[in-house]
């Protein structure tokens, strides 16, 4: 399953929108979800289904369909606060760091109003320039990866400059835990211009460098301007935006809101929904009618709560993550068990029918012969790039 971090400092919101983002009203009992740690849980990236253009009553396995739009299960991670010095073990730093190692993507929460310090402290709204906690984030993952390399960079050295190794092969090595591949690598030395064949001559800068590439690669971020129903989080979300940040403004405290007044049948509400209709108007104290009309007034200008825009900009845009839908049988739209478009697999733009097979098992990868289309029933070239939305059956040696 795919996996994002949610990280920042602390109170900016972190918790609040985990919160808001795992607290599903749909029937997910059928996943294996590692709900062994409680700050990890599950949302959903949210594509449209192919079921009713195709005319078939689907039966999803790994995912959901709720009137034609498909529920991808996506794990997330609430990180503890980072401060800075985190990468030197500060804080709690080095569990924040340890966290991540496995995600795709982070979402990195700022408290847009200004309004939080850099320990975490409530200060007046409009002091804080937000920008400087990305930039913090930013530079303590750099720094800890820095780390990471140089604590072996001797050795590395020697490999590559004795011919024994390449530098991409080591790092990758070295990272391989960070979900880094050589490829990543060899692209972020091509984007640094610095000489791989004489990481002898590397200045401490140098290193710094390289692995602000790898960095911005391998761990895309997205901004979440979060307390975005504060009036001062204008001049904040301008900032990142300038920044060259993708920044999403938002509320996490509103969509937490919405979430559970939809639970209790207060509300009808579905995430990424721009409104929400009051159901209930009789039950609701004056307080909770007046806490209902600010949230209500805050999406009319921001075109929702934007918590769920988060999850699909990051993994549509961002990660540019193509969602396919794989199957058995391509006139049927089955798998072995008969399900009707039992799954949607996210693969990276660009990915091939191939690319696809080893997503879904390593042994249908190697043993890949070719896709067939399953609405017009044919062959894909081998080099065919997959797009949102297709439906393709991998024919294998194994297969029977
Ligand atoms: N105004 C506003 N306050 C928020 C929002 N999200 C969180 N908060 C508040 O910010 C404080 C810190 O929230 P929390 O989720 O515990 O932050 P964390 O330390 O980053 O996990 C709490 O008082 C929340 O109620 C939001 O979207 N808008
Ligand atoms: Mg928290």
């Amino acid at each position: 399953m795919e996996l994002a971090g949610i990280v920042g400092k602390a109170n900016v919101g972190k918790s609040t929108l985990f919160t808001a983002l795992t607290m599903i009203d749909v029937p997910a009992a059928n996943f294996p979800f590692t709900t062994t740690k409680p700050n990890r849980g599950v949302t959903y990236l949210r594509v449209s289904c192919v079921c009713k253009e195709l005319g078939v009553k689907d039966d999803p396995n790994n995912s959901l369909c709720v009137d034609g739009t498909r529920f991808v299960p996506i794990s997330i991670i609430d990180c503890p606060g980072i401060v800075r010095g985190a990468h030197a073990g500060r804080g709690m730093g080095l569990q924040f760091l340890d966290e991540i190692r496995q995600a795709d993507a982070l979402i990195v929460v700022v408290d847009a109003s200004g309004g939080t310090d850099d320990d975490g402290n409530p200060v007046q709204p409009g002091t804080h320039d937000p920008v400087e906690d990305v930039r913090m984030v930013e530079d303590e993952m750099d720094l800890w990866m820095a780390e990471l390399l140089q604590r072996d960079w001797n050795r590395m050295v020697r490999l590559v400059e004795t011919k024994q190794s390449t530098l991409q092969a080591e790092v990758a090595r070295k990272m391989s835990g960070l979900r880094v591949s050589e490829q990543d690598a060899e692209v972020a030395l091509e984007s640094t211009g610095l000489d791989g064949s004489r990481p002898s001559k590397w200045a401490q800068q140098d290193v710094l460098h390289y692995v602000r590439a790898l960095r911005r690669s391998t761990k895309p971020m997205i901004v979440a301007a979060n307390k975005a129903d504060v009036p001062t989080s204008k001049d904040g979300i301008r900032r990142l935006t300038e920044a060259g940040y993708e920044v999403v403004p938002c509320s996490a405290e509103a969509e937490k809101l919405l979430r559970l007044a939809s639970k209790r049948g207060v509300v009808r509400y579905s995430p990424g929904d721009r409104t929400f209709e009051v159901l209930e108007t009789a039950k609701l104290t004056p307080d909770q009618r007046r806490a209902l009309e600010r949230v209500a007034e805050f999406m009319a200008s921001n075109g929702g709560t934007g918590v769920q825009r988060l999850i699909d900009r990051i993994y549509l845009d961002v990660l540019e993550y193509v969602p396919v839908f794989p199957v058995e049988d391509p006139s049927t739209l089955t798998d072995s068990k008969g399900r009707v478009l039992p799954d949607v697999y996210l693969v990276k733009k660009g990915s091939t029918p191939r690319d696809l097979a080893y997503k879904v098992h390593s042994e249908l990868g190697d043993s890949f012969l070719y896709a067939v289309d399953a609405r017009t029933k044919m062959r894909l070239p081998s080099e065919y790039k997959l797009k949102s939305g297709d439906v393709v059956s991998i024919v294998s040696a194994s297969r029977r």
